[in-house]
């Protein structure tokens, strides 16, 4: 096993190959268009490459060429079973490991007799897989791909379609270039991408505006009635009953960005989403400068991610929730005091 090396990842490209491209459950921007990018880029080989996503991806991601032929495995799993029996390569794309697909796909990802190939920038990946192209330090899966091309000298093949994917990937990981940029890399593979030909304003419309009513409803409920801010602590949360999103029709994605507004406020260093859906409260957590939320996360709530974005989950009540999550950061009420803004 080697870690970031993408000839790697090359040295299985050798021969036309039937490939599956797997993104993570609840599909953001970076799953997908690293997905989608990648797509147009082997298929250009002769590879044979299908695209499956756990469940469907929100709607201002569904522009993205490509999109239709995503397999979505919630809505045809004996298609996704046998695409995942009969492949020769599955690339797991940014996600650390198999269960970050959801129970169903995992069994399938797991059993598969295919080489398994990690291309992924979150901490820890798992290490059952055969090729693992790990880099924390990258701003974005799309990053990592954009690297893996040019680091195959094979940048003539991004066209528009490979072009537009990592533009969304990497637009969409940074909050527009604002948090995750450890390099001038993202700056110059935006460039380049521009360089291309695709459009990046009528990209950034359909990413930035493209709110339904009820999601635009939703935040501002969001905001206006369920944000709490302890500027003692520097922490600030929102949370959402079931009751609550179902009243605005809630739709995948529609909360995605709902944990920065919180984060916004001056002073306040911890920031966090809980969501309920189905019996589980999900919590999405986000941070300012060097309070990792990513160790909270996993020693707290069962999830880990990136220092200053991470998710988790929590298996009892809201409000058990919230009391657990107010005396975890009671504990760091150091390391909030100390974080210099
Ligand atoms: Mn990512």
């Amino acid at each position: 096993m080697k870690y970031n090396r993408y000839q790697n990842i090359n040295n299985q490209l050798l021969t036309p190959k039937k490939i599956v491209l797997s993104a993570h459950a609840n599909p953001d921007g970076d799953t997908i268009g690293s997905c989608i990018a990648l797509y147009h880029y082997l298929t250009q080989f002769g590879h044979q490459v299908i695209v499956i996503s756990p469940n469907e991806a929100p709607g201002f991601l569904q522009w993205l060429q490509g999109y239709e032929q995503v397999l979505i495995y919630d809505n045809d799993t004996k298609k996704a079973e046998s695409e995942i029996d009969s492949a020769d390569l599955i690339f797991a794309v940014d996600y650390n490991a198999f269960h970050r697909t959801g129970a169903g796909l995992e069994t399938l990802l797991d059993k598969a007799s295919a080489i398994k190939i990690l291309i992924d920038h979150h901490p820890n990946p798992d290490g059952l897989f055969d090729v693992i192209i790990s880099d924390t330090s990258s701003s974005s899966t799309a990053e990592m791909i954009f690297r893996f091309i040019e680091d195959s000298e094979q940048l003539d093949k991004i066209n528009k379609d490979v072009a537009a994917g990592l533009y969304v990937g990497l637009l969409t990981d940074t909050g527009s270039f604002s948090f995750s940029i450890n390099s001038d890399k993202p700056y110059k593979m935006a460039a380049f991408l521009y360089n291309t030909g695709i459009d990046i304003q009528a990209i950034n419309q359909r990413i930035y505006s493209a709110f339904t009513e009820s999601r635009l409803r939703l935040t501002g409920y969001a905001i206006s009635e369920k944000l709490v801010v302890n500027h003692i602590l520097r922490f600030a949360y929102i949370s959402l009953s079931k009751a609550e999103l179902d009243r605005f029709n809630h739709q995948n994605g529609d909360t995605e960005s709902l944990v920065n507004y919180a984060l916004s406020l001056e002073n306040i260093v911890a920031a966090v989403l809980l969501t309920e859906k189905e019996g589980t409260i999900r919590l999405s957590f986000r941070s300012k400068g060097k309070f990792a939320v990513n160790e909270i996360a996993s020693e707290y709530f069962e999830g880990g991610g990136h220092r200053n974005a991470a998710g988790g989950n929590s298996f009892v009540t809201m409000e058990e929730t919230i009391q657990k999550l107010n005396k975890i950061l009671s504990q760091y009420k150091n390391q909030l005091a100390e974080v210099q803004l």
